[in-house]
C-alpha cells in the first residue's frame, strides 16, 4: 500500500502535498498532533500536524493490538456536553431527505439519467442492426454523443467521495474520509459531519483538533456501554454468551472467568448450555478443572434455573452456549426457550469484527428473538478497521460490554469503553 506521512503546520498544507503526491483520490488514514523541535524531551518543541494518507488502497495492519486504551478524550474539555447530547439525539432520529448532502443529491439525479442512457443505447443497438447506410451515419453521430454523455457521467460519479468533493469545509472533509476509510457507513459518516458543520462556528471549523474532538465526543454520546460484568448489579452477576459458531464465545467465557477470579477475587461458577448436541463443552470442562471452579452442562431452562439456584453463594456465574447459526431456526427456538426472560441473566451476543456487516446484521436481527442486553465484539486483532462496530451499535442501539483482541487468556480482553471505541475509529491517541 502506498502510504505517505506528512508533518505540516495545518491541514491545508497537508492537502496540498497529498494531492500533489497521491492524487485527488487519496484517502486520509490518520491524523495526529506531534511535538517537533529541540526542547528538553521535545516538550517545548513546535506542535505540528502529522497526516498519513494512502493512494486509496486498503489499510492492512491492525491498530487494535497496538493502541493502548486511552483516556485522552476524558481529559479533553474543549466542547460543551449539552450541545453534543442534543446532537447525538438528533443523529439517532430517523433522517429525512432534507439532510441529503450534495453527494446524495448528485447520485439521485444520476440514476434516472443512467437509466435513460441505457435505454438509448439499447435502441441504438436495434437501429444499427436494422437500418441502411444513411441511418448508420446518424447512428454513428448519436453513438458519439452518447459516449460523451457517459464520459461526463463518469466524471460526475467519480467526484462523489474523493478529496475534490462535497460541500464541506476541509477539516470536516478529512475526518469524513477517515471515518469512511475506517468502515463507518457513508450515510452515518455524512450525517455526523453535517451535524457537526451545523453546530461548529466557522472559526472553530478551521481548528482541526477541535473538529476531531467534537466528532469524537458526539460519537461517544451515541455509543452505549455496559462496562461488562462490572456494570451488573451485585451481589450476584450472571452472564450468558450467545452467538454464531466460532466467534470466540468459549474463549471469551474463559477470559472473563479468569478476570473475575484473578483481578476481582470473585467466586466463579461455569455452566455450558448444550443445544447443539455436539458435546462442545469439553474445552470449558478442562479449563474449569484447571482453575478449580464448578462446571456443569445443562440442556434446558429448568435444569439451568435449578443449577443457578444451587450457586447462591457464587459471585459470578458465566454461561457458555453452543454456536448457533442465525439460519438454524430450530436451534434458535431452543435457545429462546432458555434465554427468553429479561432480568436474572444478562444475555450478551458475541460477534466477530471479521464478519461482514451484512451477516452481522442478520445475526443480530435473528438473535433479537430473545432479549439481547449487550454485544461483545471479538477478534479486533484480526481486523484493520473498526467502523463496523459503530455501524452495528448505531443501527441496533445495543450497548457494548467487552472487546477481545487476541487468543491469549486472560490478557486479550477489555471492558468496552467509549474512549477506546472512538479511538479505534478516529485514532485520537495517534499511535
Ligand atoms: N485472533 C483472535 N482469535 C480469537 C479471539 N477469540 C477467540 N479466538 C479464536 O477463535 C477460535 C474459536 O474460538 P471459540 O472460543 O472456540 O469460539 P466459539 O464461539 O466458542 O465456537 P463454537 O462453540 O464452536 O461456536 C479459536 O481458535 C480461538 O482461539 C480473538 O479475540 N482474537
Ligand atoms: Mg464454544
Amino acid at each position: 500500500m502506498n502510504l505517505k506521512r506528512y508533518r505540516v503546520n495545518n491541514i491545508k498544507e497537508a492537502l496540498k502535498f497529498i494531492k500533489r503526491d497521491l492524487g485527488p483520490d487519496a484517502l486520509i488514514v490518520s491524523t495526529r498532533q506531534v511535538k517537533e523541535g529541540k526542547g528538553a524531551f521535545g516538550m517545548f518543541g513546535k506542535t505540528m500536524l502529522e497526516v498519513t494518507a494512502s493512494a486509496g488502497e486498503k489499510k492492512k495492519n491492525s491498530a487494535a493490538s497496538k493502541v493502548p486504551a486511552t483516556k485522552v478524550l476524558e481529559a479533553y474539555n474543549g466542547v460543551g456536553d449539552t450541545a453534543e447530547n442534543a446532537l447525538a439525539e438528533t443523529f439517532m432520529r430517523p433522517q429525512t431527505n432534507s439532510v441529503l448532502s450534495v453527494t446524495d443529491q448528485t447520485r439521485n439525479m444520476m440514476l434516472p439519467i443512467q437509466k435513460e442512457l441505457q435505454g438509448i443505447r439499447l435502441t441504438l443497438g436495434d437501429l444499427s442492426s436494422q437500418s441502411n447506410a444513411f441511418d448508420n451515419h446518424l447512428v454513428g453521430d448519436l453513438k458519439h454523443e452518447l459516449g460523451e454523455m457517459r464520459h461526463m457521467l463518469h466524471i460526475l460519479a467519480s467526484r462523489t467521495g474523493n478529496l475534490n468533493d462535497p460541500d464541506l469545509p476541509e477539516n470536516l472533509l478529512l475526518l469524513y474520509q477517515q471515518m469512511k476509510f475506517s468502515g463507518l457507513e457513508e450515510k452515518f459518516s455524512r450525517r455526523l459531519v453535517m451535524e457537526a458543520q451545523r453546530n461548529i462556528t466557522e472559526e472553530d471549523l478551521e481548528n482541526f483538533a477541535y473538529v476531531k474532538i467534537f466528532l469524537a465526543r458526539m460519537l461517544m454520546k451515541i455509543i452505549k456501554i455496559t462496562r461488562g460484568l462490572e456494570g451488573l448489579k451485585p451481589p450476584q452477576r450472571i452472564l450468558a454468551l450467545l452467538g454464531p459458531t466460532g466467534v470466540g464465545k468459549t474463549t471469551t467465557v474463559v477470559k472473563i472467568a479468569s478476570e473475575q477470579m484473578l483481578k476481582y477475587k470473585r467466586k466463579v461458577a461455569l455452566i455450558s448450555v448444550d443445544t447443539g448436541h455436539r458435546s462442545a463443552s469439553e474445552q470449558l470442562r478442562a479449563f474449569a478443572k484447571l482453575i478449580k471452579v464448578p462446571f456443569s452442562v445443562v440442556k434446558d431452562k429448568a435444569e439451568l434455573n435449578r443449577l443457578i439456584n444451587s450457586y447462591e453463594d457464587y459471585d459470578s456465574i458465566i454461561i457458555d452456549t453452543d454456536g448457533c447459526s442465525q439460519r438454524n431456526d430450530a436451534q434458535l427456538f431452543e435457545m429462546r426457550e432458555i434465554f427468553d426472560e429479561r432480568g436474572r441473566i444478562h444475555n450478551s451476543l458475541v460477534l466477530s469484527v471479521t464478519s461482514k456487516d451484512v451477516d452481522m446484521n442478520e445475526v443480530t436481527r435473528k438473535f433479537g428473538c430473545m432479549p439481547i442486553d449487550s454485544i461483545i465484539f471479538t477478534k479486533l486483532d484480526e481486523s484493520a478497521t473498526y467502523g463496523s462496530i459503530f455501524n452495528h451499535a448505531i443501527r441496533f442501539k445495543k450497548p457494548l460490554s467487552y472487546l477481545t483482541l487476541g487468543q491469549k487468556v486472560p490478557d486479550d480482553l477489555e471492558v468496552a469503553s467509549r474512549e477506546r471505541l472512538v479511538d479505534l475509529l478516529l485514532n485520537i491517541s495517534g499511535t
